[in-house]
């Protein structure tokens, strides 16, 4: 055998070692389980593949080896195995029963806005986010539609199906569901405007179905636990008086850790709420959802003050809300 053919032989051999070292090293380590009680969906328009498979791990690892898959998603009951092309995890409430998902870490992203900038066709609904300071992952609500989009939803009420009355550690660490009614924690709200300069902006509806919002520029909450409330200049608003500004530098108080002024009363209390209560507030959206009519629309001399309410929309005092929303943007 000629020399040349030797060294043809040897770098094809060696072509070929290389190839099944690298396509037996599957880097696991990469990959991240997404909550599996969420029932999710691959867009049909987005679905790379689908296959037959025995376990989750052999479907993540088709999708591995495939380079426009994002995303597999495994059906255990059916072991039906697909490969989706977006990284985006859709949770709907009807979805087919898919419980399990994997996808690479390389996609994360820490907010709604990254979403956006990465995928600007990207739509309302729930996406999957991991914090850029603690990695904690969190399901979160995005709102891609208002003001160009890119909104991360902290705060939403609409029907008064969950309970906001509620102590510190529960303000402090979220509750109610991705979908429902929900506060998501003020310590994740903090990390999340803390990431970069942050907008903040309040969207309101009250039973007249009159509709309005307010923005401020530089939203925050400092001084560590204390949670104290920075928005910053007010920007843009319709419909709303300003009222949160009433709130600004205050610190957070439940009914459990009272930070407000007044000495011999608990705002969180009075006003049947968490929020940044100084003597005490004029915007109380964690208060108590009202109906027209009801106690804390027509008792004593501070009207509807323990309501679910914003005093400012329309220009009117203490307007009890239907709906409220209350999300943040990096700029
Ligand atoms: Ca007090």
């Amino acid at each position: 055998m000629k020399f040349k053919s030797k060294i043809v032989i040897l770098i094809s051999t060696l072509l070929f070692v290389l190839h099944i070292i690298s396509s037996t090293i599957v880097h696991w380590k990469k990959y991240d389980f997404i909550r599996p009680s969420l029932p999710l969906i691959c867009k049909s328009n987005m679905i790379l593949f689908s296959a037959t498979v025995q376990h989750l791990m052999e479907c993540s690892k088709i999708c591995f080896t495939q380079h426009s898959c994002l995303v597999s998603l495994f059906k255990p009951d059916s072991h039906e195995c697909i490969g989706c092309q977006e990284f985006r995890i859709w949770y709907v409430e009807t979805a087919p029963t898919i419980k399990h998902a994997i996808r690479p870490q390389k996609r994360v992203v820490s907010d709604c806005k990254e979403i956006l900038d990465e995928y600007p066709e990207a739509e309302s609904g729930f996406y999957e986010i991991k914090l850029w300071s603690s990695n904690k992952t969190l399901i979160v609500n995005c709102d891609m539609e208002t003001d160009g989009g890119g909104w991360t939803i902290f705060h939403r009420r609409f029907d008064g199906s969950v309970d906001f009355y509620r102590n510190f550690t529960e303000y402090e660490n979220g509750f109610g569901n991705t979908g429902e009614e929900l506060w998501l924690g003020l310590k994740y709200i903090q990390e999340l405007a803390d990431q970069s300069h942050t907008e903040l902006r309040i969207d309101m509806t009250n039973y007249q179905n009159v509709t309005g919002y307010e923005t401020f520029l530089a939203f925050r909450l400092t001084d560590g636990i204390m949670f104290r409330l920075s928005i910053g200049l007010r920007n843009a608003s319709v419909n709303v008086g300003d009222g949160l500004s009433y709130s600004n530098n205050a610190p957070f108080t439940t009914f459990d850790r009272d930070l407000d002024n007044g000495d011999s009363r608990n705002c969180a209390v009075d006003r049947h709420g968490g929020w940044w209560y100084k003597t005490c507030t004029v915007v109380n959206l964690n208060g108590l959802y009202a109906q027209p009519g009801s106690i804390c629309e027509v008792a004593g001399a501070e009207s509807g003050l323990c309501a679910h309410q914003h005093g400012g929309l329309e220009g009117g005092r203490n307007v009890i809300l239907r709906r409220s929303s209350m999300m943040l943007r990096r700029k």
